[in-house]
């Protein structure tokens, strides 16, 4: 993927007119945005957040409950087969979308369960007071918290990588914070502030010399570029199916086979063992090891709904798109008086933070939202970020694209950011 989309401001029209195109396909998908939020049509720019559902995933979702609900791994009756086929299918379908094994992908609540799931049960076995676990000052609440309370159990001490101006991450500090101290890397893939894609080959290369293992927190990358587990060659990874089209409450966690194999399980219950006595239990095999209970039957199996229609889509036009638009969203942005963007990488994604002078974050949310217009302003989960960006307030506002949106939504912001500062100064 380069990291320059564009040269020139006639070939930046080109693309973001062929972005439009695209994103007019789509938009009839999604009926929620066809509503209207105070008598305004929605533009809905908080897709780092949740993404919106386009209808095949809402009929997925009816057709299972109306067709195909039983408890899987469990009944020896027809529906109870059918419904484990559609999960164990859906495994794949999700497995394959980020070319790993189906065994090596466990379907989990969300990323931050992803991330705790490793943090306990791989953590607890393998790491020990002074070794150390390298993140950076951009995680995600979700990517330090976990390790944070490792650390606190374990005697480990925690290091970070420090940002650049750009809002890069500083590779420089690669050979001082990774040594044979590490045991873990783990860093979000893109940023859900800054829009930052991680080196991730950099950061592999470098944890491999020193025996130590990557986690990638891809929440924000997965939904919006191809990714491919075994080129990216890390040793976890997690997602949730709610930022790429799916429901709420079904993500997944891929981990190479001899860690899962090697780990103890995160929860007892049904489902996780093989056999169990009075004296104790065996588990059962990978993944089912980390699904104790009844699993989210029905929206893992529309997360293989959910993967099915993004490669129609198409991973790769997903990208291009937003790389054209957030290109334009950012100029736009910049071409305001007194609006600070945060995060300037080269390639990078479409999560884009500002400020506007002094105005707090949430006022501005706020009369843009009189507007129809749909941005999330605050911390998003990432106050240390904030405390090292020093952003007024410790927040920021944040306008996040996905494939459905045009030039012409963020055309509609831009007008409601010029309005707010009217509003303001008056
Ligand atoms: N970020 C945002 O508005 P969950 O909540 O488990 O699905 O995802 C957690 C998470 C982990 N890592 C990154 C990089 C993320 O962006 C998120 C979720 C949302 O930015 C909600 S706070």
């Amino acid at each position: 993927m380069s990291e320059t989309l564009v040269e020139t401001p006639r070939e930046l029209d080109e693309a973001v007119r062929r972005s439009d195109e695209h994103a007019l396909r789509y938009r009839g998908d999604f009926p929620i945005l066809d509503r209207r939020i105070h008598g305004k049509p929605l533009v809905y720019l908080d897709n780092s957040a949740t993404s919106q559902k386009p209808r095949v995933v809402l009929d997925a979702l009816d057709d299972y409950y109306t067709r195909l609900n039983a408890n899987v791994h469990r009944g020896l009756h027809t529906l109870s087969e059918e419904a484990t086929n559609a999960y164990e299918g859906a495994r794949e379908r999700v497995a394959r979308f980020i070319n790993a094994p189906a065994r090596n992908l466990v379907f989990v609540r969300n990323t931050t369960e992803g991330i705790n799931l490793v943090a306990t049960a791989w953590g607890r076995k393998n790491v020990r007071a002074g070794d150390e676990i390298v993140l950076s000052v951009m995680e995600h609440h979700s990517n330090i918290v976990p390790w944070q309370m490792l650390a606190k159990e374990t005697g480990a001490v925690i290091r970070y990588f420090d940002i650049r101006d750009d809002g890069s991450l500083d590779m420089e500090q690669a050979d001082r914070l990774i040594s044979e101290k590490t045991r873990i890397v783990a860093l979000a893939h893109m940023s859900n502030v800054l829009g930052t894609v991680n080196p991730i080959d950099d950061i592999v290369t470098r944890a491999r010399q020193a025996s130590a293992l990557v986690f990638l927190d891809a929440a924000q990358s997965v939904p919006h570029m191809p990714v491919d587990v075994q080129r990216l060659d890390c040793d976890f990874f997690a997602f949730s199916g709610h930022k790429m089209c799916g429901p709420t409450g079904i993500g997944g966690l891929y981990g190479r086979e001899e860690l899962l194999e090697a780990m103890d399980p995160y929860m007892g219950g049904g489902s996780m063992i093989d056999e169990v006595r009075l004296d104790g239990f065996t588990c059962a095999d990978i993944p089912e090891k980390f699904e104790a209970g009844t699993p989210n039957i029905a929206h893992a199996i529309v997360f293989g709904d959910v993967v099915d229609y993004l490669e129609a889509v198409g991973m790769e036009q997903i990208h291009t798109h937003e790389r054209a638009l957030t290109d334009y969203m950012v100029g736009r942005l910049e071409e305001i008086d007194g609006l600070t963007v945060y995060g300037h990488a080269p390639g990078r994604g479409g999560a884009v933070s500002f400020n506007l002078e002094d105005m707090h974050p949430s006022d501005l949310s706020t009369v843009l939202d009189r507007q129809g217009v749909a941005i999330r302003a605050g911390h998003h989960c990432a106050q240390p970020l904030m405390r090292r960006l020093g952003t007024p307030y410790g927040a920021t506002a944040r306008a996040s694209v996905y494939f459905y949106n045009t030039s012409e939504e963020i055309d509609v912001m831009i007008a409601a950011i010029h309005k707010a500062r009217n509003l303001f100064r008056a």
